[in-house]
């Protein structure tokens, strides 16, 4: 298992399903205090009890015991999200909220104590509540000025503190999703294909304005896009199951390409004319697409199958995009279908695409734990479970590594168990680090070292070597 020096080994959060403190020190509401269900879940009027992530694991107040824990696993990068109504509470004031800066300021001071990089997202699923309900979210053009405003105030802000950074997490889920991932609020029944695209359109924009931003702040800054990978894979070998994949694949290429490209792939453009999606995009925005990012970042948990046989169509539970079950695969507790080949390929397929750096900056398995009592009467979780999982994907992370992919690092999602972004339920755990909470708001917040947790602290003192193939 050979994996390069420097390897950018940690785990990865994001402010809206941890932090918990939702309303204090003058944050605002985000789309996620109105989704007690997740992301596919309904929305309310307002924050409600049942919502797991306004206390969330309460790391807002903890954030120093838990990056101890980090630290002692050996982590090199620590991977989380600025939850914008920190430090706008609207989304469209003018003046920073300087309470919410100072948070991050201590944050990012704890993690250098460590000597851990921080690796940011500007983005996660956190757009203000007031901007999806006032302006429709990404829809209106005017979130690119609002965007800008934030992301001027952070990277100047922590220009010394923070080198990596992220766009948006998952930017390709708006289209599934487009109130928790684009904050519009018009339900998606409604929503024109053209005001969807036009959405995804001003995110694009807002990168590529963001990266040159940064740039031009810190020269020094990496800048990556971030996406959902899927390996997709036929059904059958039928031509049309070919053409399905290809299709399916360019719905989720299709952001990629534009930041790594700076332009718009003619497959979008024919889709775009056959679909009647007719776009607003100015000279201006085109020039603004010619900043490219510096790598490319993902998220990782499966792949997909796609067929065109209609009557072959049996959907699977995956995350987000979709898809049908593959009958060759496993499927986690919550029908995610695990595929650690599937890393493999699709790192090579984003290296053979790109030649652009690539960072894996969330895999891993979401499972129920049973807290127990180890050998020393200490409690834990023996979680051989997790441990296979990731175990599978790092090797084959090492395959890709060796097959000549230029990787930066592997974040693992929920390094400390949090609270689901698609059910928002604390029960499917991800964590190695156990949080003492439950789904109808019980238990002492206490955090319990797993098994995994020395298993990781393992491989990353081995870079990768103590891994079984
Ligand atoms: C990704 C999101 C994360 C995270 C992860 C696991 O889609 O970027 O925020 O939550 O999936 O998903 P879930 O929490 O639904 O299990």
């Amino acid at each position: 298992m050979k994996f390069p020096e420097n390897f950018l080994w940690g785990g990865a959060t994001a402010a809206n399903q941890y932090e918990g403190a939702y309303n204090v020190d003058g944050k605002g509401l985000s789309v996620q205090d109105v989704t007690p269900k997740g992301g596919f879940g309904p929305i309310t009027d307002g924050p409600t009890p049942d919502n797991m992530k306004l206390e969330g694991i309460d790391f807002y107040h903890r954030y120093k015991e838990d990056i101890a824990l980090f630290a002692e696993m050996g982590f090199k990068t620590y991977r989380t999200s600025i939850a914008w109504t920190r430090i706008f509470p609207n989304g469209d004031e003018t003046e920073p909220n300087e309470a919410g800066l100072q948070f991050y300021d201590d944050l990012f001071d704890e993690l250098a104590k460590y000597g851990i990089e921080p690796l940011i997202t500007l983005s996660h699923y956190e757009t203000p509540l007031h901007l999806a309900r006032t302006y429709d979210g990404w829809v209106n053009r005017k979130m690119i000025g609002f965007y800008e405003n934030y992301v001027r105030t952070v990277f100047t802000r922590y220009k010394d503190k923070v080198k990596y950074w992220l766009t948006f997490n998952e930017i390709n889920s708006i289209i599934h999703l487009p109130f928790m991932s684009g904050g519009i609020a018009t339900p998606k029944e409604q929503l024109s294909k053209s005001d969807l695209y036009q959405a995804c359109h001003h995110e694009l924009v807002a990168s590529a304005l963001a990266t040159k931003i940064g740039h031009e702040i810190n020269p020094d800054f990496k800048i990556g896009c971030m996406v959902i990978a899927m390996p997709t894979y036929p059904l059958t070998s039928h031509p049309d199951d070919v053409i399905a994949v290809m299709e399916a694949d360019r719905q989720n290429f299709f952001f990629s390409d534009v930041h790594v490209r700076g332009t718009y792939p003619g497959y979008m453009k024919r889709y775009f004319r056959e679909h009647g999606i007719e776009l607003n995009i100015t000279p201006e925005d085109e020039e603004i697409l010619k900043n490219t990012v510096d790598f490319v970042s993902f998220s990782y948990y499966m792949s997909s199958t796609e067929t065109a046989d209609e009557s072959k169509k049996v959907k699977g539970a995956g995350n987000i995009l979709g898809g049908v079950m593959n009958p060759y695969l496993e499927a986690s507790e919550w029908g995610w279908q695990i595929d650690p080949k599937g890393l493999r390929i699709i790192l090579n397929t984003f290296w053979d695409r790109y030649q652009k750096p690539l960072f894996i900056v969330e895999n891993g398995l979401g499972a129920v734990d049973e807290l127990v009592k180890g050998e020393n009467g200490e409690w834990t979780v023996n979680d051989d479970y997790r441990i296979k999982y990731l175990n599978d994907h790092l090797v084959q992370v090492a395959e890709a590594i060796a097959d000549g992919v230029d990787l930066m690092g592997y974040t693992t999602w929920g390094c400390i168990d949090l609270v689901s972004a698609s059910t928002a339920e604390l029960k499917k755990r991800y964590g190695f680090i156990y949080v003492d909470r439950n789904d109808d708001g019980s238990g002492t917040l206490n955090r319990y070292k797993k098994k995994s947790f020395y298993w990781y602290k393992d491989v990353i003192a081995t870079n990768g070597e103590s891994l079984k193939a």
